[in-house]
This record gives C-alpha cells, sequence and structure tokens, in this order.
C-alpha cells in the first residue's frame, strides 16, 4: 500500500483498507469553511456548514473512489452496469460518514462549531431523482454492491427537478417544484471531457463503402451532449467507492454556431433550450406509463450515452474487438425505461464498429439482463411507431430486424401456428401501430427476473406465459431488499446501539447475524431496553408530526403506520375506511379493547391521477374532524404527512409499531418499505402479496396480522363482485358508508366524495376494498388486542428484526452476483 498522502491511499487490497484518519477531519473542515467556502462566522449558517463538511468528506471519498477506478483499470475482470431512469438516493451526508466509519471524527470536528453531525445533516436537500419504491432499491442496490465489494457502476439522470415538492392546502395536495441543485450539490464531480453525444431525429440512408459492403447510415441528425457529473457510492467500511455516472444534457456548440452564423441568434438558443429540456424534470408516475415524447427522449439518452462510454472504455483498452466483451460486461436493466438499451447497441455494433448482425446480436444477447418491476397493464410500455420513426428512425429499424429474426424463431417452435407471432410480435398492430417495449427487453435478454417470488410466479404462468414456454431457463427471482446501513444502522442510532450490545456489531456488515437477536425475544431486560427505545424513536416523531402536520401525536399511543406512494392498488382507502370505523366504534362508546392509536399516513399521488389526489383529500378531512373531536383524542388520532420523501422514512419507521402493507393481492410486485419497517421492529398486518409473503414466511404466522383475498382467488371474486350486497351485510362497513355518505366529513364541501363512494360500491372494483374489509378489520382488532399485552407486542416486534435478515439488499444482490451477474468481488 503506497501513502500519498495524509488522507489518499493507493488500496491494493480492499481487506487492508485502513481506518481513516480522524484527526485531519478539524483542520479540513476548518479550510473548506475559511477558504473554499469563504465563511468565518461561526453559526452563521448551518448550510455553509453542511457543504464544508460535505467537501471534507467527499475529499476522503474521492480518494477511495480514484483507487478503485485504478483497480478496475488495472485488472481485466467481470462488471456490471445498472441501467435505471431512477435512483431515489436520499441524503448523502450522513451515510457517507457511517460507511467510512467518520463518526466519532465528524462529531468532534464540529464541535468547535458548537453544532453536531444531526443538525448539520439537515441542511442537505433529498437527492429525489426516483418516484418511489423502484427508484430507492437502485439506490439500495448501489450502497450493496459497494460493501460486498462488486464492480458495478450507476447509470442514470441528472434531473435538474427530482421529485416535487408535495404541500398540503386546504387538504389536496399541491405540487411544487424540487429545485434541489440550488444551493449546489457537493457530491458531483463532473467530467466534461467524458461527455458523449447522442442523436435525435434525421433520416436512415444506405450507403455502400470500397468494398462494395452496404451500411445504414444515420444522418442529418439533431445532436444532443451528455455531460457526466459522477457521484461517489461508498462501501461500508472496505474501502471501496463505486460510482454512480449522471448523464446532463446539453446542446452541442457547432448547433448554435451553425445558426448563429446564419442570423438566427434566437433559434440557436431555442435549440439549446431543447437539448437541455431533457435532463429537466423526472416523471412523476409511479407504476403507470408516461407515453410522452419527452421521456422516450430521457430513455434513449441514458441508454445511448452508457453504452457510448462503456464501449469506449473497452476500445480504448482492448481495441475494437468485441469477441469477448460478453465475458467481461453485463447490462441490468431496471424495468423497461431503459429497454431500448437493447437496439442501442445492436446499433452502435452495427452502425459504428461494423460488427456483423449475428454477432452482434450473440453479444448483446449475452449482455442484457432485465427486471420487471409490475404487472399493472397500465405500467406497460409502449411507444408508437410513428413517434419512434421520427425520433429514433434508425432503431425502429433495428427492432423490425430483431422482430423479424424472433419470429422466425417462434414459427419453428410453434409450426402453423400464426396466431402466436402475432401474440408475441415485439410490434402491436392496431390503428396506431405500438412498440412492446417488456418484450423487447425479454427477446434482447439472458435473464429475466421478478422482484418478489409470488410476482414472478405471476409473471411466470400470465403476463409472460408464453415466453416462460419459449425460454424458461430466461426466468428467476430475486427477491428485493434494502440496505440494513441506512435503514437501520443509520436512521435508528438507538435500536442499532442496543442490538450491538447484546450481539455485537458485525450484523452492520453481514446482516445475516441479525438471526442472533432470536435468543433475547424472551428476555425481561431486554424487552425493557426494546420498549424504552421505540418509545424515545415515537417521542421523536411526535415532535416531528407536530411540526409538519401540527397534530399532537402521544408516544403511550399504537403508531399505525401507511407511507408509500397513494394508489388505488395499494389501498389506502381501505386504511381511511378502518379509521372511520374506530371512529363510528368511539362515537358509539364501543371503546372497549380499543388499543389507543396514532394514525400517520403519507405519500404522494401522480400529480394527474384523479383518484389518488381525492384520496389524500378524504384522509386529510377525516383527520381534521376526528382530530377535533374531543371524544376521539384519547383513543385515535390521525395525521397526513406532507411531502413524504426518504429522508421523512428515516424518521418515520423507528417509531413504527403496525406496518401497513394492505395492497390488493396480486397487484404489489413486491414492496420494500414493508422491510425497513420490518427491520425496525414494526409488526405487519398485511395481505398475502409481493414480499408481504415472505415476510410472514419468515417470522412465522403468529407474528403477522394477515388478511384479504388471496392472489388466486380475486379473479373468482371479481366475476361475481356485489359491494352494495356486501355492504348491506356488514354492519360495521355499512355503519361507515352511512358516515361518509352523510357528508360528514365534506360538510361544507358536498359531493366531493361521491366518487370514491361510488368506486366503493362499483361492481367492477378491481381492489376488492369492500370484499377485503371484514377480515381487515378483524386483523386490526387482532393488533390492538396484541398491542394491550406489551410483552407479546415486544416479543413479536423483536422477532420481526430478528427474522428480517434476508431482507437485506446485500443478500439479493448477492443472488444477482451469483445467478446473473457472475461477478468477483474486487480483492
Ligand atoms: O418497484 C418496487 C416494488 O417493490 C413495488 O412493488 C413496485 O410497485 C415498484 C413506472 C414504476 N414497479 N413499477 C414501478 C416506477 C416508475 C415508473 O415510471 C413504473 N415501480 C414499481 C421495486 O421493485
Amino acid at each position: 500500500m503506497a501513502k500519498k498522502s495524509a488522507n489518499v491511499c493507493v488500496v491494493k487490497h480492499w481487506q487492508d483498507a485502513p481506518k481513516l484518519d480522524e484527526s485531519t477531519l478539524n483542520d479540513d473542515l476548518m479550510r473548506h469553511f475559511y477558504y473554499t467556502l469563504g465563511r468565518d462566522k461561526v453559526g452563521e449558517s448551518q448550510l455553509y456548514l453542511y457543504h464544508a463538511l460535505a467537501l471534507t468528506i467527499r475529499d476522503r471519498l474521492v480518494a477511495r473512489c480514484r483507487a478503485t477506478n485504478q483497480y478496475l483499470k488495472e485488472k481485466k475482470t467481470r462488471k456490471a452496469a445498472y441501467l435505471s431512469l431512477e435512483f431515489l438516493m436520499g441524503r448523502a451526508l450522513g451515510n457517507a460518514v457511517l460507511n467510512l466509519d467518520l463518526q466519532q471524527g465528524t462529531q468532534q470536528a464540529l464541535q468547535q462549531y458548537c453544532t453536531e453531525l444531526e443538525r448539520v445533516g439537515e441542511a442537505e436537500h433529498d437527492a429525489g431523482l426516483g418516484n418511489g419504491g423502484l427508484g430507492r432499491l437502485a439506490a439500495c442496490f448501489l450502497d450493496s454492491c459497494a460493501s460486498l465489494a462488486l464492480p458495478v457502476v450507476g447509470y442514470g439522470i441528472r434531473y435538474e427537478y427530482g421529485m416535487f415538492n408535495q404541500s398540503i392546502e386546504q387538504g389536496h395536495q399541491v405540487e411544487q417544484p424540487d429545485n434541489w441543485l440550488r444551493e449546489g450539490h457537493p457530491w458531483e464531480l463532473s467530467a466534461p471531457e467524458q461527455a458523449q453525444r447522442v442523436k435525435f431525429f434525421g433520416h436512415v440512408e444506405t450507403f455502400r463503402d470500397r468494398s462494395g459492403r452496404e451500411h445504414r447510415q444515420w444522418v442529418e441528425t439533431h445532436d444532443v451532449l451528455a455531460v457526466p457529473y459522477d457521484v461517489p457510492i461508498p462501501g461500508y467500511q472496505n474501502g471501496v467507492v463505486n460510482t454512480l455516472r449522471l448523464w446532463k444534457s446539453e446542446a452541442t456548440d457547432e448547433f448554435d454556431l451553425s445558426e448563429f452564423n446564419a442570423g438566427s441568434y434566437s433559434e440557436a438558443v431555442a435549440r439549446k433550450n431543447l437539448a437541455e429540456q431533457i435532463t429537466m424534470v423526472l416523471y412523476p408516475n409511479d407504476t403507470s406509463e408516461n407515453g410522452k415524447e419527452l421521456r422516450l427522449r430521457q430513455q434513449y439518452f441514458l441508454c445511448s450515452a452508457s453504452l457510448q462510454d462503456i464501449l469506449l472504455q473497452w476500445v480504448e483498452r482492448y481495441g475494437a474487438n468485441f469477441n469477448d466483451f460478453a465475458q467481461y460486461q453485463v447490462f441490468q436493466l431496471n424495468d423497461t425505461h431503459p429497454s431500448i438499451a437493447v437496439a442501442e447497441l445492436m446499433r452502435l455494433f452495427v452502425d459504428v464498429y461494423e460488427l456483423d448482425w449475428d454477432a452482434a446480436w450473440q453479444i448483446t444477447t449475452k449482455t442484457m439482463a432485465y427486471t420487471n418491476h409490475t404487472l399493472l397493464p397500465e405500467a406497460l410500455e409502449k411507444w408508437s411507431v410513428p413517434l419512434f420513426q421520427k425520433l429514433l428512425p434508425r432503431l425502429l429499424e433495428i427492432i423490425y430486424e430483431i422482430n423479424a429474426r424472433f419470429l422466425a424463431q417462434v414459427a419453428l417452435h410453434w409450426p402453423g401456428d400464426v396466431s402466436k407471432q402475432r401474440e408475441l410480435s415485439l410490434i402491436e398492430e392496431g390503428d396506431v401501430p405500438q412498440i412492446r417495449m417488456a418484450y423487447l427487453a425479454i427477446v434482447g435478454s439472458y435473464s429475466v427476473n421478478g422482484v418478489a417470488a409470488l410476482h414472478t410466479e405471476l409473471l411466470k404462468s400470465g403476463l409472460f406465459k408464453t415466453f416462460y414456454e419459449l425460454w424458461p431457463e430466461k426466468f428467476n427471482n430475486k427477491t428485493n431488499g434494502v440496505t440494513p446501513r441506512r435503514w437501520l444502522a443509520h436512521c435508528n442510532p438507538k435500536l442499532s446501539e442496543l442490538i450491538s450490545s447484546k450481539i455485537g456489531t458485525q450484523w452492520v456488515a453481514d446482516f445475516g447475524q441479525i438471526e442472533k437477536l432470536r435468543r433475547y425475544y424472551d428476555d425481561a431486560e431486554f424487552h425493557q431496553q426494546w420498549q424504552d427505545v421505540k418509545k424515545a424513536n415515537k417521542q421523536h416523531l411526535c415532535e416531528l408530526v407536530k411540526q409538519r402536520c401540527g397534530v399532537e401525536f402521544d408516544a403511550n399511543m399504537m403508531f399505525d403506520v401507511q407511507v408509500k406512494r397513494i394508489h388505488e392498488y395499494k389501498r389506502q382507502l381501505l386504511n381511511v375506511l378502518h379509521i372511520i370505523h374506530l371512529y363510528d366504534r368511539i362515537l358509539k362508546g364501543d371503546v372497549e379493547g380499543m388499543a389507543a392509536r396514532c394514525i400517520l399516513i403519507g405519500g404522494k399521488a401522480a400529480p394527474g391521477y384523479y383518484m389518488a389526489k381525492k384520496i389524500i383529500k378524504l384522509i386529510n378531512n377525516v383527520a381534521n374532524v376526528i382530530n377535533s373531536d374531543e371524544k376521539a383524542k384519547p383513543y385515535l388520532r390521525v395525521a397526513f404527512f406532507p411531502n413524504y420523501n426518504v429522508t421523512a422514512m428515516e424518521a418515520i419507521c423507528p417509531a413504527t409499531d403496525l406496518s401497513e402493507q394492505i395492497s390488493t393481492a396480486g397487484k404489489e410486485a413486491s414492496g420494500t418499505g414493508n422491510m425497513k419497517f420490518m427491520m425496525n421492529g414494526a409488526i405487519t398486518i398485511g395481505t398475502l402479496d409481493g414480499a408481504n409473503i415472505e415476510i410472514r414466511d419468515n417470522v412465522g404466522a403468529d407474528n403477522f396480522f394477515l388478511f384479504g383475498a388471496h392472489a388466486d382467488q380475486t379473479d373468482a371474486i371479481r366475476s361475481h363482485y356485489n359491494p352494495d350486497h356486501l355492504i348491506a351485510q356488514d354492519p360495521n362497513l355499512n355503519a361507515v358508508m352511512n358516515l361518509l355518505q352523510s357528508g360528514h366529513f365534506n360538510l361544507l364541501e358536498p359531493n366531493i366524495f361521491d366518487d370514491i363512494i361510488e368506486a366503493i360500491r362499483s361492481p367492477n372494483d378491481q381492489w376488492l376494498v369492500a370484499h377485503d374489509f371484514a377480515s381487515y378489520v378483524e386483523a386490526q382488532q387482532k393488533a390492538s388486542d396484541t398491542y394491550l399485552d406489551p410483552s407479546t407486542w415486544t416479543r413479536i416486534s423483536i422477532l420481526n428484526t430478528a427474522a428480517s435478515g434476508s431482507f437485506s439488499s446485500d443478500r439479493t444482490i448477492q443472488q444477482y452476483c451469483d445467478e446473473i451477474w457472475r461477478l468477483s468481488p474486487m480483492q
């Protein structure tokens, strides 16, 4: 190991990574504060202190990032690129300090400014470059890849505006743009010298080279520059720092110039805007298709820039010989959003590097792997052929060629059955023909995976059934996970300390060890400590809820929480019906055996999702009525948490008693919030959906509040569904509907909830709210009974944390690595 200076060392063996010298933090912090930022007044603002500290930490990251890159440059080793339109990173500071093991030194260095890490960290804006689960999964995966010392690069888009900020006005969601870069983003380093050009528009011509070979040429394109911004991804105390490369779109110079010389200055500037539009804003739709031209531009922009980047690095090192490219590179596609990469890699091989089609296809289909994240039909991406023809004419040709060859294979497999060809074609016929992006991803990949056991089974038996018949070997499951660093060690320091006092600190790096906590599930002293920690976390959340929602929570009451995107299939509505049911009982004086609860709901609705916005309004109105009713106060308080995001979850999940995972069975692919809650000792009330099933299997049926229809029953239920009948038969549901319909929650806003009432009563309600209501109420009563017996509750709570070992994203990534990527750790 060669020491270059105090903080730069070239690490030859990651295991040898020395603990960083904490004594230099003090001076570096002062230097950045005084010289880099030009500040001298202590207490001037936490913002400048945050920036100075971030730069201090970044110095250490940069040194290790360089060492990691150097290793990868020297060693010809297999690598993975994780392509994703979303990376929901949240804040970086606390995580970096933890992963670099600089917590003590940092706190000490901040003492000279009379502040502490938690306070300074508040100044950091969340990097909200994602909608929800899918984007946060990508972020957890990066943490696990670095922590397992795997050579994996993330590729994404540097959106100028991330997920919108949500505020609540008169109970309605109001969206504000998320200008997260306004005060600077100290973690990124741009590399303009590595910019790539991405082509759009134009047309395709044939030309013949001197040898008489014909080539297709994509010409007269409007090019956009892709400039990389690199964000360091520290592994957990192992010396590794990987990279997340985010692309920003910029106008090319010559465009401005040609227009300018032609005397059209304004047109030139307008073109610049067009180019810069591409990475301006994240589309805020979770599990629903966007269908907008700008979205397709974002997708192609990401894929083209990332693939060019990787091919260029290859050529620089090995020359333009791609014979063993597939042995050294794999691309993981995070849903179909980057699936155009299949066609783009073919284009680069065939048009740019002049490989013949078959060779290029061989390599491509050994390099691509696709993860599906949803079964919801509205999320399945399709792009119209005319749009492709206009925006990406050469890629359309390539997709047609892929399809022609694929359909020939289908014809061989099912001779004489033309219906199979129509069914599996990458092109869906119709008034406007559409490209089925999921089919492109499947045909172009050697691996197709779902994100929880049930989800993968449903893919194989439903959505992708015929592809499964054709290629069973491609299909596999990788149940999601979350990083125990952010979601336990960082966000719940009190519980972490308690856990470490019993089983040591190894669990942070090797989360399977959390199982050792089982030994203490009956230990009275440990119970007390466990309860004390939960109570303290709840008190902290009380303050936050008071400040953000203006609602008084009480840490002695059960904290019942549902935080996630607002969507009909996630059934926040079912939660509200239960809240109204509890309120109805209170009004009737039927409070015997009712555990006092504080119910928290948070989440964003896609701006164009009418029903989701109505549900937010309903939650807020119900909360208002209940919170202003003195009779309810001892038993029930309800709050809607505005602007739910990664940072909010860091405060919410350590304080949660009851985790609401109540989607209609078969609709939630996995869920990952369910895992964060479980790790932090919450008990789940949930349906047999997504990863809930595996959570329940692991913790044991007695330690999970189960309710609702099963996935294999829902179709039969839907076929003769009669909610009016269910409502008439169930006095509880009847009373709830009566309160709703009487306008009790919208006295001054007549009829605003009519659509919601109608949806619940509709025989076409896909989400089966009325059907599952009775069993939900029953499961809630069990939860209530259990909560009133603190030692039982505490035992189950401990068992949940102890059983959460396999929901670490380290386990997930190890499986991706063993079964799809086949990477060796850096050493
Ligand atoms: O991906 C998560 C899962 O845990 C969730 O169950 C699943 O709903 C979520 C289009 C999506 N699926 N599809 C999306 C996001 C953005 C977009 O524009 C679809 N998100 C999920 C992680 O596997």
